[in-house]
C-alpha cells in the first residue's frame, strides 16, 4: 500500500492548484483523476458550442507562472483551449508525475489508526492522512427518468457525456431536452446545420449576451502588465471578477436615467456583467430584481420575430426573479429561434409522455428525430461525492448521511468524516464564486490548516454536528433573505426528483471568505483535534 500525507481526488482548478501548494510545503501528495485528461469538467464537457461563461483572465490561476506564456485565442474560451491550459499549467508546474489519470476512487474508509484507506479500480489501495475531494459541482449528470428513454433507436447523448468522437448533426433531425447553459450552448451550434431542430423547453433561461471577441498576443501582452493588480482585485471584496464591479446602491436607490444606463452599461460589456455588476439589491429586493427582469425581458423580446415564441423565451411576466437560475451567455441563441428549422416547444404546458424508439411524444404531439440530446443538468454540488462510497469514522456512507439534506462545517468539513475536505463542494460559495479564484482561496486555506496542524503536532481533525447544524442554518436564513429560496434550481438541489430542498451554495463569496477567515483567526473554531 502506497502512502501518502495527501490524496487530492479531481484534477480540475482545485486539485492541481491543492496539489502545487501542498507539494511546495513539503507534504507527499497524489492526486487521482478518473478522466484520460487534466482540467475536470471540461474533460467531459465536450458537446459542440462547450466554452466558458467567464471572460479573460477571470478563468485562469493568477499564478504568474501559468500566465506569463499562455495565450487565449477568444475572450471566452472553448473547451478545447481550456483543456490544453490546464496541460500548460501541469507542465510549468511540474505537477503531472503525481497524478494519476484514468483511475477512478472506488472507495474510501477511515480507519482506526486515524488514516484513510482510498481503494481504486486498479486495484491499488493508497493510504493518506488526508482526503481532498476537489471533484466539482456537476461531476454527476443526470439523466431524467423519461419513460422509454432506453428504446430510442437514433443517438442520444447526454451533454456531460459527449463521444470523444463527436455526433455529426448535419442534415439530421435533432431534439434537444433542456436549456441551461449547455442546452444553449448547443443549440447554437445545432441550428444552423440540423435539417430540423426541436428544442423540447421546461423553464425559460435568461440568456445574457456573450460579447465574444478573438484576442491576440499583442493585446494580452498589454493587459499582462496589469493582471497582477487584477488578481488582487479578483480575491478583494466584492471579489471573485477582476473587473466586475456591482454598485453599492440598492436599483431604486438612483433615479430611472441612471438605472437605465447601468443596466445598458452592464449589458454592453457582456458576460456576467448583467448578473452581478448592476446594483447591489438586484438578487435581494423584489422590485429591484423586477427592474433587471424587465430590461431583460424587453432587449431579449426586440430580438425574436414571433409574438408566441417570444412570450415562450422571454415572457412578460418573469417565470422566477431574474438570477435565481443561472444565467447563461449566449452570441445567437435568440436568433436561432427566427430560422425556420428551429421549434420550440413548451414542455411545461405540454409535457413530455415519452420516448418511442423513433422520436418524443408529447401529450399534443409526436416529434420524428435522429438524434436526441438530454442537456439537462447534474446532480449538482453533492452527487459526484455521494457517488463515491466514502466511509467515516462511523462506517456510514455519505450517500446515507446526506440522504435527508447537507450538513457541513463552512462547506468544507464533514462531522464524523475525519480528516475530509472538500473543495467547490456543497455549502461553500462555490457556484457564485468564480472557480479559480475560489481554487486558490480554499487551496490556501487548507494549505494553511494542514501546515499549522503539522506544526503543532495534529494528526486528526473532525468537526461537530452542531457547528455543522448551524452552518446549514446560516444558509436557511440567507435562502430567505435573498430571492434564491423561490426558485427551483440546481442552487436549491431543486433539480433532482426526491433530493431535500436547501441552500448548497453560500450566495455571496466574499462574506464566504470572512467566515474561512475567521475560522482560522480563531484557531480553527468548530474543528476538533487530536
Ligand atoms: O444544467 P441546468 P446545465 N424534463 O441544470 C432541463 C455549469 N455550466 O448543464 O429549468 C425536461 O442548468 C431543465 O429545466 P428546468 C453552469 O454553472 C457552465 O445547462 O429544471 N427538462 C434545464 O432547462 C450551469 O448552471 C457552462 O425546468 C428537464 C436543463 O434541463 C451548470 O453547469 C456550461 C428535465 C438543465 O439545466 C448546469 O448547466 C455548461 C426533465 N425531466 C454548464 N430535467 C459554462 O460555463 C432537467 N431539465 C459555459
Amino acid at each position: 500500500m502506497k502512502k501518502f500525507d495527501v490524496v487530492i481526488v479531481g484534477a480540475g482548478f482545485s486539485g492541481l492548484y491543492l496539489l502545487h501548494r501542498l507539494r511546495n510545503e513539503g507534504f507527499s501528495v497524489r492526486l487521482v483523476e478518473a478522466q484520460s485528461g487534466l482540467g475536470g469538467v471540461w474533460q467531459a464537457n465536450r458537446y459542440p458550442g462547450a466554452r466558458v461563461d467567464s471572460h479573460v483572465p477571470n478563468y485562469e490561476y493568477s499564478l504568474e507562472a501559468c500566465w506569463r506564456d499562455w495565450n487565449w485565442t477568444e475572450r471566452f474560451p472553448g473547451h478545447q483551449e481550456l483543456v490544453a491550459y490546464f496541460d500548460h499549467v501541469a507542465s510549468v508546474l511540474d505537477l503531472k508525475a503525481e497524478i494519476d489519470l484514468s483511475t477512478r476512487v472506488e472507495a474510501c474508509r477511515f480507519s482506526a489508526e486515524g488514516r484513510w484507506q482510498i481503494r481504486l479500480n486498479n486495484a491499488d489501495v493508497y493510504d493518506a492522512g488526508f482526503l481532498v475531494m476537489c471533484t466539482g459541482f456537476g461531476s454527476k449528470p443526470y439523466v431524467p427518468d423519461l419513460p422509454g428513454l432506453d428504446t430510442f433507436s437514433g443517438i442520444c447523448h447526454h451533454t456531460a457525456l459527449w463521444p470523444e468522437d463527436g455526433v455529426d448533426f448535419a442534415g439530421r433531425r435533432v431534439g434537444i431536452i433542456g436549456t441551461g447553459a449547455s442546452g444553449v450552448q448547443v443549440i447554437q451550434e445545432v441550428a444552423p446545420i440540423a435539417e430540423h431542430l426541436v428544442v423540447f423547453q421546461r423553464t425559460p433561461v435568461t440568456a445574457l449576451p456573450m460579447q465574444q471577441r478573438k484576442l491576440d498576443e499583442s493585446e494580452q501582452a498589454a493587459a499582462k502588465k496589469n493582471y497582477p493588480e487584477l488578481f488582487v482585485l479578483r480575491n478583494s471584496p466584492p471579489g471573485n471578477f477582476c473587473d466586475i464591479f456591482r454598485r453599492d446602491v440598492g436599483a431604486y436607490d438612483v433615479a430611472e436615467a441612471e438605472r437605465l444606463n447601468v443596466f445598458e452599461t452592464a449589458w454592453e460589456k457582456g458576460g456576467f456583467n448583467y448578473w452581478v455588476g448592476t446594483f447591489n439589491d438586484i438578487l435581494m429586493n423584489e422590485a429591484s430584481n423586477r427592474a433587471a427582469y424587465d430590461f431583460w425581458r424587453d432587449k431579449t423580446r426586440a430580438r425574436i420575430d414571433d409574438l408566441a415564441t417570444a412570450e415562450m423565451l422571454a415572457p412578460m411576466e418573469p417565470p422566477y426573479p431574474f438570477g435565481t437560475k443561472r444565467p447563461s451567455l449566449e452570441q445567437n441563441y435568440y436568433e436561432c429561434f427566427n430560422q425556420p428549422n428551429v421549434q420550440l416547444v413548451d414542455i411545461r404546458s405540454t409535457p413530455i409522455e415519452t420516448i418511442i424508439p423513433t422520436g418524443l411524444k408529447t401529450v399534443k404531439a409526436q416529434f420524428d428525430l435522429d438524434v436526441l440530446v438530454l442537456a439537462t443538468g447534474f446532480d449538482a454540488n453533492t452527487g459526484g461525492l455521494t457517488a463515491i462510497d466514502i466511509r467515516g469514522s462511523k462506517d456510514r456512507p455519505l450517500s446515507e448521511v446526506w440522504s435527508n439534506g447537507v450538513d457541513t462545517h463552512l462547506g468544507m468539513a464533514v462531522p464524523g468524516f475525519p480528516n475530509l475536505l472538500m473543495l467547490y463542494g456543497p455549502q461553500s460559495a462555490t457556484a457564485f464564486c468564480n472557480g479559480p479564484t475560489c481554487a486558490e482561496f480554499q487551496g490556501e486555506w487548507t494549505t494553511r490548516l494542514l501546515k499549522w496542524m503539522r506544526a503543532e503536532g495534529h494528526a486528526v481533525f473532525d468537526s461537530s454536528d452542531k457547528m455543522a447544524e448551524a452552518w446549514t442554518e446560516r444558509l436557511d436564513r440567507l435562502s430567505e433573505s435573498t430571492l434564491f429560496g423561490r426558485t427551483d434550481s440546481w442552487y436549491m438541489g431543486a433539480n433532482i426528483p426526491g433530493k431535500r430542498r436547501q441552500l448548497l451554495n453560500y450566495p455571496d463569496a466574499d462574506a464566504y471568505r470572512d467566515q474561512l477567515r475567521m475560522c482560522e483567526a480563531e484557531r480553527y473554531s468548530g474543528f476538533e483535534f487530536r
